[in-house]
């Protein structure tokens, strides 16, 4: 739900900016597998809309390189602000994409830190072709998306919040296979 001292962070709780793209804590060793969001309530306007791009559409569309190098472990990803717990986030070897299954392992434009690198080039290769195939869809009440976190990258558009009991209320599930 919004929450007031958040509306323009890059947090679930916002409302007044664009969540920017992502998958669910693309800062762990191993992300979720699945994301599930149930709106409880849509927003009074039905302005909010949750934008969906489909890594494995953007993939046929970047070069071999571009792809040898979101392989490789060598991107960091900081945590994001609702994570309390003291995860290092200095960490600099995570990889993008799992060439053998053809998985996306994470994608974060927020949490995303960049190192000058020709690992930046492949980044913003991958974010203008996944921009390039989205879709999206106004959650209603009642409606359950979900989203392969391995596959799928998300964001949300900016809406209106009144913070008077009848805002947007979506509640999140995090899956992991074992
Ligand atoms: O509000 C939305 O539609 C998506 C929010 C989101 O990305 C999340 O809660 O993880
Ligand atoms: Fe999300």
């Amino acid at each position: 739900m919004p929450i007031a001292s958040q509306h323009d962070q890059q947090s679930s709780a916002s409302s007044s900016v664009t969540l920017e793209m992502h998958t669910e804590l693309a800062f762990v060793d191993d992300p979720p597998d699945y994301v599930l969001l149930f709106c409880v309530r849509q927003d009074p306007n039905a302005e909010a809309e949750t934008y969906l791009f489909d890594a494995f559409d953007a993939f046929n569309t970047i070069g071999c390189e571009d792809m040898i190098e979101l392989s490789k472990d060598q991107f960091c990803f900081g945590t994001d602000i609702n994570v309390t717990e003291n995860l290092d986030t200095s960490v600099i070897d995570r990889s993008i994409v799992d060439l053998v299954a053809m998985r996306l392992m994470r994608y974060d434009v927020d949490l995303y830190k960049r190192t000058g690198s020709r690992a930046d080039r492949a980044f913003d290769n991958l974010l203008r072709a996944l921009v390039a195939v989205r879709t999206s869809i106004k959650l209603n009440h009642g409606q359950l998306i979900i989203i392969d976190n391995k596959r799928v990258v998300h964001s949300r558009s900016h809406f209106n919040a009144a913070y008077n009991g009848r805002d947007r209320w979506l509640k999140r599930s995090l899956v992991q296979r074992y």
